[in-house]
């Protein structure tokens, strides 16, 4: 069942974003992401009307970040997935001595769920506040026009911390991937959330090791934050320029690319098939931007042979771009 995984994900208490977060964050490194494809292995849609808890914390390094347990907060946040027709209410607790608040970015949401403090939507700090986010199908509107459906690549951060445009909360990691699915979207095996965050990734001051098999069917969620333009780029694998980043059928005219400029707020995704035609290895991803990368943008997808190995990578062990090479 395509649901079934689905929710185990959702509830699996932030896994699906541990890339690379284990030392800050508290998720472990064992939490790593399950295959959640189905005989099927597409989304299906179901009207799902969910609840979730949710919580905001100031972690022990002066960061902040959500998490779905008390004391579990990462950055960036817990990874949330919907399909088209679904409702999603959470339920923000403010565990922080500062107002938060919760603004998605995508989904359909009255103005009460904005984030806001203009329409005093945030949460003061020991309280919560019920945030619902709606989504919907593509369709024919009456006046014959097409409106799109909220399937996307999108995001949610907090939008009070520092300033009324919660600069300081996402200088500080209150920020998380939001996946809205159509029905029949292909499900991966597993999903990473990468943010370069003015000049980090995930607030680390190196990218986030990203690990998987060769034939793993591999996400990206890919989110840009802060005061610079990057762009996205990976080493051996190539996606489309489309909603899903996987091309439609021999017709789809969406460009092939392996490079993507992304700038402040900004979010896309992309499905590749881990070493698909060129094998294992430590494949680099990183901002192209020169000097970003120079100062430490960058960061391992990191694909193994089914018995583990990954050749020509482990024999240099300092500063090959993950944070954790060591100890994996
Ligand atoms: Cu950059």
């Amino acid at each position: 069942m395509g649901r079934r995984g689905f929710n185990r994900r959702l509830f699996a208490g932030g896994a699906v974003v541990a890339a690379g977060l284990t030392s800050m964050s508290g998720v472990l490194p064992g939490s790593a992401p399950e295959a959640v494809a189905d005989a099927s292995g597409t989304a299906e849609a179901t009207a799902e009307t969910r609840h979730i808890k949710l919580y905001a914390e100031k972690l022990a390094d002066g960061q902040m970040g959500y998490g779905l347990e008390k004391g579990k907060a990462s950055i960036p946040g817990p990874l949330l997935e919907m399909v088209e027709g679904d409702t999603l209410h959470i339920e923000l607790e403010n565990t922080t001595d500062v107002d938060v608040s919760l603004h998605p970015h995508g989904v359909d949401y009255e103005i009460g769920s904005d984030g806001t403090r203009h329409n005093n939507s945030h949460v003061e700090p020991g309280s919560s506040r019920t945030y619902t986010w709606r989504t919907h199908a593509p369709g024919r509107r009456k006046d014959g026009t097409w409106r799109a459906g909220s399937a996307g690549y999108w995001h949610y951060h907090d939008h009070v911390v520092g300033t009324d445009h919660g600069t300081g909360g996402l200088r500080k990691g209150l920020y998380g991937g939001l996946i809205v699915r159509r029905a029949g979207d292909v499900l991966p095996d597993r999903t990473y959330t990468i943010v370069f965050n003015d000049m980090t990734i995930n607030n680390l001051p190196k990218g986030p090791d990203l690990k998987a098999t060769v034939g793993d069917r591999v996400e990206i969620v890919m989110i840009t934050h802060g005061e610079y333009y990057h762009t996205f780029h990976m080493h051996g694998h190539r996606w489309a320029d489309n909603r899903t980043g996987i091309l439609t059928g021999p017709d789809d005219p969406s460009q092939v690319i392996d490079n993507k400029i992304t700038g402040p707020a900004d979010s896309f995704g992309f499905q590749v098939i881990a070493g698909e035609g060129v094998g294992a290895g430590a494949w680099m991803y990183h901002c192209h931007v020169q000097s970003h990368s120079d100062m430490g943008m960058a960061g391992m997808f990191l694909v193994a042979k089914p018995d583990g190995t990954i050749p020509g990578h482990g024999e240099h062990t300092a500063s090959a771009g993950g944070a954790d090479h060591a100890g994996h």
